[in-house]
């Protein structure tokens, strides 16, 4: 078996030369689904997995824009279009210097499995540029944002790929790209998710992937009879997950301790409270400043510059900023801690080591696909109810996320649940592949 993956890789390797996050994202669903693939007949020789990691179209383009200071800037974009076998392309758009395409074809590859387990229609796409909006006007964003949808728009529609946001695209990105994309179209359709809520957009979406996290924690620790209440958490990143993750935390009676961003991370042992977390919100959100201004605000609170917080002492860790920010150094932190439960907030946060170091020593261990799918889920019931013309309540919407969370802690235990462990990453690969899997057989050599 051993030799038949490591092949496999190999030949996804000489392809792909250069593209390590991409490569890494294989390499993690080849370990598990390879196994099940020799074993299933229908799937054995068919080479779906050698189809699925080409994507099936990825356009780059010049976004050329100009600044305040009326200087022409140029930026890449791209849209990774991976797989439609079970619906239009759906996924993220980031905005950040570090975009490049490997970043965006792991992105789009981890969104094919993710957009399976939501158990809703919808294929595998990621997208994005190496535009960053740090330090820059909400004007100078609106240019760029125009700029970026006047190529982007011939290859997206409602139902061809429905792009969303991810880092660095947030609301006011959603607005501005969405605001071109009518204007070029002369329509008004549901081609973007994330919308405002007055046009077009879903309740509950802002907070979906942060809850989501949350309720798959939830599930995992009940399996174990515990509870998140009077847990300590620590979450890294303080966007868009990391801020409602922490939400629900506290809502469960959970004590968020830390929160951080790219510059350093903060620690409040009082806990950060509702009002708190709302000083945060407003940092990030409106200010567009860092982490630190909590400490001039809270300054019981300490803040640690330029160091991730794995090492502080807690039981719950959420890792909600980005890719490979948990190493196996972190993780065994972690593992000397006490800490008895890791939940992916962002897309594949923890490097391979940590993940083999979590499944040895027993740690509940949830990969994002599995643990972030609430994002892309809300996303993909805001399409339904573009396409009924119709809104549910906060209530309704809530309760369906829930719903899928369940269900997908649920496919994970069918394919990974062994007699006494729970190896999600195993449950949550194969359970997204074979719903793609089998389209893919259903509808041809394509
Ligand atoms: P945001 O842009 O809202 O927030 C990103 C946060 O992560 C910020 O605090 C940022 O710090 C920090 N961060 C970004 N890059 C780095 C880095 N290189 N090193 C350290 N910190 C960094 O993005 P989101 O919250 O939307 O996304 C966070 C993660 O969640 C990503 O992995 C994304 O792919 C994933 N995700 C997002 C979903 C969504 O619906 N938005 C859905 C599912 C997954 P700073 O402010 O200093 O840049
Ligand atoms: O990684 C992700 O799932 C997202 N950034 C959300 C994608 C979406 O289409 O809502």
């Amino acid at each position: 078996m051993k030799k038949i993956i490591e092949k496999f890789i190999n030949q996804v390797e000489s392809r792909n030369k250069n593209e390590p996050e991409f490569l890494q994202a294989v390499t993690e669903v080849a370990e598990t689904v390879i196994p099940y693939i020799v074993k299933n007949d229908i799937y054995y020789g068919q080479n779906i997995l050698l189809r699925m990691v080409e994507p099936e179209r990825v356009i780059s383009f010049r976004v050329a824009w100009i600044d305040d200071y009326e200087q022409i800037q140029v930026n890449r974009g791209y849209r990774v279009e991976m797989n439609s076998a079970i619906g239009p392309y759906k996924g993220g758009l980031r905005f950040h210097p570090s975009v490049n395409l490997s970043i965006l074809k792991f992105l789009a590859f981890e969104q094919i499995f993710k957009n399976s387990l939501t158990t809703l229609p919808m294929g595998g796409g990621k997208g994005g540029s190496d535009f960053n909006p740090r330090g820059r006007t909400d004007t100078e964003v609106m240019r760029f944002c125009q700029s970026f949808m006047t190529e982007l728009f011939r290859h997206i529609g409602p139902n061809r790929d429905i792009p969303a946001g991810d880092i660095g695209v947030g609301s006011r990105e959603i607005g501005f790209l969405f605001g071109q994309y009518k204007r070029l179209k002369n329509e008004f359709t549901g081609v973007l998710t994330g919308k405002g809520v007055t046009w077009g957009g879903s309740l509950i979406r802002p907070e979906a992937t942060g809850y989501g996290v949350v309720y798959f924690a939830e599930k995992m620790l009940e399996f174990q009879n515990k509870s998140i209440r009077g847990k300590k958490v620590v979450i890294s990143g303080s966007g868009n997950v990391a801020q409602y993750a922490a939400e629900k935390v506290i809502k469960l009676g959970g004590i968020v301790i830390s929160m951080s961003d790219s510059t350093g991370f903060i620690l409040d042992k009082e806990g950060i409270n509702i009002e708190k977390l709302n000083y945060i919100m407003d940092i990030k959100n409106v200010k567009r400043k860092r982490i630190n201004e909590y400490i001039s605000k809270f300054p019981k609170a300490e803040f640690h510059e330029n160091r991730s917080p794995w090492g502080i002492k807690c039981d719950i860790a959420l890792p909600c900023a980005t890719q490979n920010e948990l190493t196996h150094l972190d993780a065994k932190k972690l593992i000397d801690n006490k800490c008895i439960c890791v939940c992916e907030g962002a897309n594949m946060p923890s490097t391979p080591e940590a993940i083999n170091l979590f499944h040895k020593n027993k740690i509940l261990f949830a990969p994002g696909k599995a643990s972030n799918a609430g994002g892309v889920a809300v996303s993909g019931l805001e399409m339904a109810q573009n396409s009924l013309r119709y809104n549910w309540s906060r209530k309704e919407v809530d309760e369906k996320l829930r719903t899928i969370m369940n269900d997908i802690h649920e496919s994970c235990l069918i394919y990974g649940k062994s007699e006494n462990y729970v190896n999600y990453v195993k449950g949550a690969n194969i359970a997204g592949f074979v719903k793609v899997a089998d389209a893919m057989l259903a509808q041809g050599v394509v």
